[in-house]
């Protein structure tokens, strides 16, 4: 038998976000046995332990007490493995006993949170035997963390959640609190289903890139913390780094010193930490070093690392975000939205088995509406992860609520080839479901309480890409805010779900309107700027003119990228008269007075939803406020304070939208409330 590992105590001032003690009250009070050996099952034994601790239980392990009886079986055989895999787990309650069989390590850690999710339920009445497992065996949350901190973009680029859990001025945070940190949250994550983090930003500044070679005790101490929760560590490189770091004369993908400088490196990485998980690729994109520059595909870039990770069974997460961002915006002919597709689509069928591509979810850039990214259907031969953007770089940024699961959840469902056709959820089963985090030291782990909501949805999403994001929501509230030890479950739960279902939809309306995106201000892409990029060479624009607004993006007479969908969505986004309102304009380019299939005008429905947007975040404070005596204090005061924010913000928006277009336009507002 081993000896029990502690619980991690939350170290002092950090929010349990969806692991309070009190959600562990019904596992905890009972007896449980735990049954098989290594590193994880000590995890799931701490936990009931701690658990049994506080709530008065009792827990042992297998061989401790024979013939006793149990209320719950954690048990690891492998008699079902191949229906189990190594992350599943099955649950049937029988007999007064809720036993859960999982075949792996992993599997058995899942099936503990799933017990504490249930909660009492777990423990009544009889359950047939269930199947859990996970849709996509990748699951996954990029940390854009700067090692240094970045002169423009600081500690976490894009980061609202204060610092970075892992370093901090050019370090990794070492001390036994720091580290006991990056532990609870490997915790927290693992209660979601994440099961991998790659630590360092995409854009490997300088003095970074050395974490792959003579820091790698640094990210190895990370690995160390984060294992016991079952989360591999990924690492994000440089490209060049046989240049920067090796001293060689060239980063070339097909010369072979490079090659066998990537290969000697990696095993000395896998030296340091046996189970990691691979790199992570930004290349050829916004300044970052790549295979361009000698004249090679992404693909032979991609196989480079590839076969350097081969022998260690590790991944090379190779992201497909190529674009020009020195485009000339006078030419309308450029379209940034065609970009990764026009890359990477003919080289499907050409990444080593190891090589995943890793896409964005739209064409464009995590902005609030966009369609689904063409290349995920037009790659069948490759492995394809899809990427989306948990902390809200372009949703809000963490000062406004918006809930991001049903867009999300609208991706993952959205089927490529039709309604006959696989979901996106389907297609990306080889690669899996990749997040950039939200998450940093602030005691909140996500800035504002309430985007915690964002974050655990990703995990959810990723075990079950067409679950009801509500569900994933539900939970949350359960585990988060535990309604039923409050006066008053009924109205905090449905106060939650009133300030968070349609926060999404909300955050649009006042916003850039029906799909055409940006309209931020440059640079920290906070609050309203509607020509702020649109003389940029970023290629992001909406060309308003006194007669109209969009990017026709048609294949009749536009730049063509509707023709990268398949035939039943090139038709569908190919005519204003069948495209989608809320991604008009993101298709085409169309006169004020165009009117929508809601039956509203262009100009009108801007208005109107600027107004209403508005008066949804009013409504929304308004029931926050009326939460105050069933959320915890200071939870409470900082959602409450964000709010503020939040309505000013949105007020913002919709005048400077609003009186933009009333101007350029020149037509008036049929209700009448904008000033002339
Ligand atoms: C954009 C961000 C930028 C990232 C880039 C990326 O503004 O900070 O580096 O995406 O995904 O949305 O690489």
């Amino acid at each position: 038998m081993t000896a029990p590992i502690p619980v991690p105590a939350l170290p002092s001032g950090v929010d349990p976000a969806w692991l309070p003690p009190a959600a562990f009250r019904p596992l905890g009070s009972r007896r449980t046995l735990i049954s098989g050996t290594g590193p994880l099952v000590d995890t799931v034994h701490g936990e009931v332990a701690g658990a049994s601790d506080r709530f008065g239980g009792q827990v042992l392990r297998d061989g401790q007490e024979p013939g006793a009886s149990y209320d719950l079986v954690l048990e690891l055989g492998d008699d079902d493995s191949d229906e189990l895999g190594d992350e599943g787990f099955a649950l049937v309650r029988a007999d007064g006993v809720t036993r859960v069989t999982a075949a792996g390590q992993r599997g058995l850690l899942y099936g503990l949170f799933h017990v504490v999710r249930l909660g009492e339920a777990a423990f009544q009445g009889e359950r047939a035997r269930e199947l859990h497992r996970p849709a996509l065996a990748l699951r996954m949350l990029d940390h854009w963390d700067n090692v240094a901190v970045h002169p423009v973009m600081g500690q976490v680029e894009r980061g609202y959640s204060g610092g970075s859990l892992f370093w901090q001025d050019g370090r990794a945070r070492g001390s036994r609190e720091e580290l006991e940190r990056v532990r609870c949250y490997g915790r927290l994550l693992a209660a979601s289903g994440i099961n991998a983090i790659a630590v360092n930003n995409v854009n490997v500044h300088g003095a970074e890139a050395h974490l792959l070679t003579d820091r790698i005790g640094e990210v190895a101490a990370i690995a160390d913390a984060l294992r016991p929760y079952g989360i591999r560590t990924h690492l994000s490189v440089s490209f060049a780094a046989p240049v920067v770091l090796g001293g060689l004369p060239t980063a070339d993908p097909l010369d072979e010193a490079v090659r066998d400088w990537w290969a000697e490196v990696t095993g000395r990485v896998y030296e340091a930490i046996p189970d990691f998980g691979g790199y992570v690729v930004k290349a050829d994109s916004e300044g970052q070093p790549g295979p361009f520059t000698y004249g090679r595909s992404h693909a032979e870039g991609a196989n480079l690392l590839a076969a350097a990770l081969a022998p260690h069974s590790g991944t090379v997460h190779w992201r497909a975000f190529v674009y020009n961002h020195r485009q000339d915006w006078r030419d309308r002919s450029t379209d940034r939205a065609r970009a990764a597709y026009d890359h990477f689509a003919p080289l499907d069928g050409a990444f080593a088995p190891n090589a995943v591509l890793q896409v964005k979810h739209g064409p464009m850039d995590f902005q609030t509406r966009e369609p689904v990214s063409p290349v995920i259907g037009a790659m069948p031969d490759t492995r394809l992860a899809v990427e989306i953007q948990a902390t809200q770089e372009y949703t809000g940024q963490q000062r406004h609520v918006c809930w991001l699961g049903p867009m999300w959840s609208e991706a993952l469902r959205f089927r490529p080839e039709g309604q006959e056709g696989p979901s996106v959820g389907d297609l990306v089963r080889g690669g899996g479901l990749v997040a950039v985090s939200s998450a940093g030291d602030d005691p909140y782990w996500t800035g504002h309480p309430l985007a915690q909501a964002n974050l655990y949805a990703v995990g959810r999403l990723a075990w079950r890409p067409d679950a009801d994001p509500r569900a994933a929501l539900d939970e949350w509230i359960e585990l988060t805010f535990a309604p039923e030890e409050t006066a008053d479950p009924a109205r905090l739960r449905s106060g939650l779900h009133a300030v968070l279902d349609g926060s999404w939809r909300t955050y649009e309306k006042y916003t850039a309107p029906l799909g055409v995106g940006f309209m931020v201000q440059p640079g920290h892409h906070y609050g309203p700027s509607v020509d702020g990029y649109e003389y940029s060479p970023w290629g992001t624009y909406h060309f308003a003119d006194r007669d109209g607004i969009g990017v026709d993006r048609s294949q009749a007479t536009g730049t063509g990228f509707a023709g990268q969908y398949a035939k039943p969505w090139a038709e569908v986004y190919e005519s204003p008269a069948t495209c989608p309102d809320e991604l008009l304009l993101f298709f085409h380019h169309v006169p004020y007075g165009h009117v929508l299939r809601s039956g509203e005008t262009v100009i009108q429905h801007i208005y109107d939803t600027h107004f209403d947007g508005v008066a949804e975040v009013e409504e929304a404070r308004r029931v926050w406020a009326g939460l105050a005596d069933l959320v915890e204090p200071a939870r409470h005061a900082r959602a409450a304070e964000r709010y503020e924010e939040q309505l000013r913000s949105a007020r913002e928006w919709r005048d400077h939208i609003n009186t933009y277009f009333f101007r350029k336009s020149g037509v008036p507002d049929a209700r009448g409330r904008l000033i002339h």
